[in-house]
């Protein structure tokens, strides 16, 4: 088999994967940019890949229809007691479980190669970074690995030498017959997509997608359900959040983490470009912190990640121009629209609409074309050092001091602009019972609100009462030192359904004020349900906004928020006795305050 590492774990179970997947042969993959243009080379010439002949090395791939997206409902924690996995997540049994897609696994690799990337989730070699090991029969995966996370044959090196990693299992699910026609985008039927994960013993296991984050082991697999539960025993934090940095014109540097759930607004919020003059924002990551308590008492936050993997629908020069030069070149899309002159094209991308394009499904599209163009989840990937604002500390290993965590999700109505925590255990309460409108990030239908705490619901990979505890537990660790906690709505709309607030590069207006209430220099009004700005104390110089649409942004309607408070109580209950006294303390204030 001639492994490529001297480590007697990784061996046993390339050797255990092998004898039951069946592949054709097995490639250790080193990260170099020669093996990513060489499996590249053969998407293409195999009609999987499209060259984009108005973009450097970049290339386009079409999907599945039905393999768009994460699927919670084929996302298990599997623990051996159904209780630790929580309210929040789908259990099976670890025998069943595994006993179930060791069938499926059987032989799910033949006709293919089986690739082993052995990669790094944070700067190979720092002390927060974790090594993974993903066995994948999808090349496409490899590519998306490799800029994805840090894939690199030092890291057979630090396996040798007798590290410890994550291992990752991977197949699409879809053997291929002697002499069989591979097909475009090969994967299994939903029924048998199975994204499961082994906390007790650190082990993932997927099966049947070749999606983003049912794939791409690193990310939500690792970097977030498998870290989630390492982080609660080894008492530090993984978290869905953006971590940016802003810098005020004095030259003070604030660092921002903020967790809104999938497609509401991370990787725009990350690297956006201040209207207000002077300010500066720079970005260290958009999906996913680690933090720990530094040496200095406070949080130090670092990405493990390294490139993004985005949302393209919506992104242009008008509302993320700094995605926009990251995608110029050496990009990885998926099912984004294909323009006749070799580019790619999304809805909101341009002004004006390409009068005829091939669309995410392969077919001719104009404008009078019933449906979009490009998935409302089609997604670029793309390096992170390609980022025309990224930070220079974004791969520092003592990661960078957290000062602010905003959260928030996406809410038509109710919520406000912005409010902050009155103290700690406000926060928490404010993360534990965040709610958002469900997006086209995860299979399932779009639009509907659900309460997802702390925008963790698809990726806390343990009982979410006992994460609740552990917010609790880290702030009595930070003390005085704990970041400020606020909480913010963009996508509150008018009863026309238009979006009050412009968004985007104007979210800075916000991000001074909280920057301000840090310093003392404003203060705010004691409402319900928080602080809210005092009258002129957002930063609106220069924009045009009616009056009536601020009135609005910020109105507080009790009447709604006396409404809100029986389905905090169901999610609460759900929770049973690993719902903290604390949190239910809130709820009663809350109550009690809303009259
Ligand atoms: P994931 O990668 O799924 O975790 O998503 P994300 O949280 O990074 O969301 P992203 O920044 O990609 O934004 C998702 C969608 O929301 C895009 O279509 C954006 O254009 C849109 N969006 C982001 N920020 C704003 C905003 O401030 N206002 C409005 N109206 N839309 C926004
Ligand atoms: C999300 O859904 O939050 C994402 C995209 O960041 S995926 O990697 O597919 O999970
Ligand atoms: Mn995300």
């Amino acid at each position: 088999m001639g492994s490529a590492a001297k480590n007697e774990k990784l061996n046993k179970w390339i050797e255990e994967i092998v004898e039951m997947c069946r592949p054709d042969g097995i490639y250790w993959c080193d990260g170099t940019k020669e093996e990513y243009d060489r499996m590249m080379a053969k998407m293409v010439e195999a009609g999987s890949a499209t060259v984009l002949v108005k973009r450097p090395n970049s290339f386009l791939f079409r999907t599945d229809p039905s393999d768009v997206a994460r699927v919670e409902d084929r996302t298990f924690i599997s623990t051996s007691s159904k209780d630790d996995a929580g309210p929040t997540n789908n259990w099976l049994d670890p025998v069943v479980l595994k006993n179930t897609m060791r069938g499926l696994y059987q032989g799910c690799m033949k006709g293919r190669t089986m690739y082993v990337i052995p990669f790094s989730m944070g700067p190979i070699g720092s002390p927060i970074s974790k090594i993974g090991v993903e066995v994948t029969d999808s090349p496409y995966v490899v590519c998306n690995m490799h800029m994805m996370t840090r894939v690199s044959a030092r890291i057979y090196e630090m396996l040798s030498a007798g590290e410890e990693f994550i291992p990752c299992l991977h197949s699409i699910g879809a053997p291929l017959a002697e002499g069989q026609k591979d097909a475009l985008w090969p994967c299994a039927p939903i029924e048998n997509k199975y994204i499961s994960h082994f906390p007790e013993e650190n082990l993932i296991w997927s099966y049947g997608s070749g999606y983003g984050g049912n794939a791409l082991l690193g990310k939500k697999c690792l970097a977030l359900r498998i870290a989630s539960a390492m982080a609660r025993r080894e008492g530090w934090m993984a978290e869905h959040m953006l971590i940016l940095r802003l810098t005020n014109p004095q030259g003070r540097q604030y660092h921002i983490a903020a967790a809104f759930p999938s497609a509401c607004g991370k990787t725009n919020l990350a690297m956006m470009r201040p209207t207000i003059p002077g300010w500066k924002c720079e970005c260290i990551g958009d999906d996913i912190a680690w933090m720990k308590i530094g040496p200095d008492g406070r949080l130090h936050a670092i990405n493990p990640e390294n490139g993004f993997f985005g949302v393209a629908p919506g992104t242009s020069y008008g509302t993320n121009p700094m995605a926009m030069d990251t995608v110029r070149e050496n990009v990885i899309f998926t099912n984004c629209a294909l323009t006749d002159d070799g580019d790619v094209w999304w809805e909101g991308m341009t002004d004006e609409v390409p009068g005829h394009l091939i669309d995410w499904k392969g077919r001719d599209w104009t404008p009078d074309s019933r449906e979009e163009a490009a998935h409302p989840n089609a997604r670029f990937t793309a390096l992170a050092s390609q980022c025309p604002v990224i930070c220079k500390d974004w791969e520092n290993p003592a990661g960078v001091p957290i000062d602010i965590f905003i959260f928030g999700g996406r809410r038509s109505s109710v919520v406000p602009l912005v409010f902050e925590a009155f103290n700690w255990d406000h926060g928490v309460f404010l993360g534990a019972t965040a709610a958002s409108e469900t997006t086209s990030a995860n299979i399932g239908a779009v639009g509907n609100l659900r309460r997802d705490p702390f925008a963790m619901k698809p990726f806390c990979g343990y009982h979410m009462g006992e994460y609740f505890r552990h917010w609790l537990d880290m702030g009595e660790g930070l003390g005085d030192k704990a970041p400020r906690i606020f909480y913010v709505n963009w996508f509150r709309k008018s009863p026309e359904g238009m979006f009050l607030w412009p968004g985007f590069s104007d979210n800075s207006r916000v991000l001074k004020w909280m920057c301000e209430r840090i310093e003392g220099k404003v203060g705010a009004r004691k409402t319900e349900i928080g602080l809210l700005p005092n009258d002129g104390d957002l930063d609106l110089s220069g924009l045009d906004i009616a009056p009536e649409n601020m009135n609005e942004l910020m109105r507080i309607d009790s009447r709604a928020w006396r409404a809100e408070l029986p389905d905090i109580e169901r999610h609460f209950e759900e929770f049973g006795d690993r719902l903290p006294g604390r949190l239910k303390k809130q709820l009663q204030e809350l109550r009690e305050r809303l009259g």
